[in-house]
């Protein structure tokens, strides 16, 4: 039995102000972050909202779909508020579709956003109301526009639809500054998984509008850190959830229904949130000194080493892949059993 009926609130409402509470007591700032995810097909998303959402001294601001399905947002909406943040703000691309997952590659993986969103029901967009999600370029730029100077990060965990829209935006009622004025003022990092290093060819780069993937990669003026196929391809993480995780969690059922039980899942997204995060930590280190990423038309991408630009970085394990995986396992469980 998979099904949650939530988490009194609260209960959550706790959680939050004692995590509030810890920050305060660290003297330590939450780091802002606003999530841009892909969750629809893979199941590492929901990992990497999973740690988000419970990782701590993290100020979780909003989440963008980039795939427009409507169980895409209300499966993030839902998992957001199963975790304690009922109230962070979800956008979706256009025009909105009801698509569902099928593995007609390998015929083995499950469909789980739609199960989510209805058995978890919650948040700013409940089941049946993805229309009222935000257009994502106007809560990227509403957002924005809120912070003050220099805090926010970005973690890009799909597609780039919707950041090649807000490089693209124009002065609007929340601000009078252009896209780039805009993250030039408050965007600290941008941090990207996608791509592979120091050079191939990967499907968040290549898989939607490859085009989109150049113009974000190419134009984005300020630091930038990537994290490759070869970075998460080569960790795994998700079987104890599945086994040992609450029965109520959704993230663990997300799992169990993608890849079943005590298996495992590559850890692309949830390593790129942890640094988004939590910066390098234990598990990570930076592989290059200087130069920059170049994304050709088809998605393909290879790093130009040039010693006048050190703005962007690509990761690498500074740990094997088995501890890794394990490290993430543990924050899994440590964040499911923290609500
Ligand atoms: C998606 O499903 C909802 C609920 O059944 C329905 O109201 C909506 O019109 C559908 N949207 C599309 C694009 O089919
Ligand atoms: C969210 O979950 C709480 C706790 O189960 C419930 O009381 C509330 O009605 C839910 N809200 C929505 C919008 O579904
Ligand atoms: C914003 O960042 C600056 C410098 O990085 C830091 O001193 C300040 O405390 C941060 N403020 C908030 C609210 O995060
Ligand atoms: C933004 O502008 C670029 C070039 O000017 C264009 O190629 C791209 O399609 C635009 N992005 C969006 C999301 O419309
Ligand atoms: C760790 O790396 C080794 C060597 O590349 C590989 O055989 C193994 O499958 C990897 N383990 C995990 C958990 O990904
Ligand atoms: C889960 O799988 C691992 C091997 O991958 C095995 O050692 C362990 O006993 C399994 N646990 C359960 C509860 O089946
Ligand atoms: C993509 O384009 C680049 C530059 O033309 C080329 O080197 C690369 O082989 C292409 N990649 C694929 C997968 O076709
Ligand atoms: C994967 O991890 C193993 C063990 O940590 C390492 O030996 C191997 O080089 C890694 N492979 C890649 C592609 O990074
Ligand atoms: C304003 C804008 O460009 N929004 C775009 C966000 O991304 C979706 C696609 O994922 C586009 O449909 C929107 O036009």
């Amino acid at each position: 039995m998979l099904y949650s009926f939530g988490t009194p609130l609260h209960i959550l409402r706790l959680g939050l102000s004692v995590l509030s509470l810890a920050g305060a007591v660290h003297g330590t700032v939450p780091k802002k972050i606003i999530i841009d995810t892909d969750i629809f097909s893979d199941v590492d998303d929901s990992g990497a909202l999973l740690l988000a959402s419970t990782l701590d001294n993290v100020n979780l601001l909003a989440v963008n779909v980039n795939y427009p399905s409507s169980y895409s947002a209300l499966a993030a909406s839902a998992i957001l508020a199963h975790y304690g943040h009922p109230d962070v703000p979800v956008g979706l691309s256009r025009p909105i579709t009801n698509d569902s997952f099928f593995d007609d590659w390998a015929f083995e993986l499950g469909e789980y956003a739609s199960k989510v969103a209805y058995h978890w029901s919650n948040g700013t967009l409940p089941w049946g109301s993805a229309e009222k999600a935000w257009e994502p370029v106007e809560l990227y730029r509403k957002i924005l526009s809120e912070q003050e100077d220099g805090n926010v990060t970005i973690a890009s965990i799909g597609f780039f639809d919707n950041l090649s829209g807000l490089l693209n935006s124009t002065a609007d009622s929340y601000s009078a500054l252009s896209g780039p004025e805009l993250i030039a003022a408050k965007v600290s990092e941008l941090v990207i998984m996608g791509g592979e290093y120091p050079s191939g060819s990967e499907y968040n780069f290549y898989g939607g509008n490859p085009a989109l993937t150049a113009h974000v990669v190419n134009n984005w003026q300020g630091r930038i850190t990537f994290s490759g196929s070869e970075l998460g391809g080569n960790v795994t993480s998700g079987a104890p959830l599945t086994v040992e995780g609450p029965e109520s969690d959704p993230v663990r059922a997300a799992y169990r229904w993608y890849i079943g039980y005590n298996n495992s899942r590559y850890s692309w997204d949830p390593l790129t949130v942890l640094y988004a995060c939590q910066g390098l930590g234990d598990l990570l280190e930076y592989a290059n000194e200087n130069g920059y990423n170049h994304v050709f038309p088809n998605g393909s991408n290879t790093w130009i080493f040039d010693q006048s630009r050190t703005s962007q970085k690509w990761l690498q394990l500074k740990v094997d892949n088995v501890t890794a995986g394990q490290e993430l396992d543990r924050l899994f469980l440590e964040g499911a059993n923290s609500v």
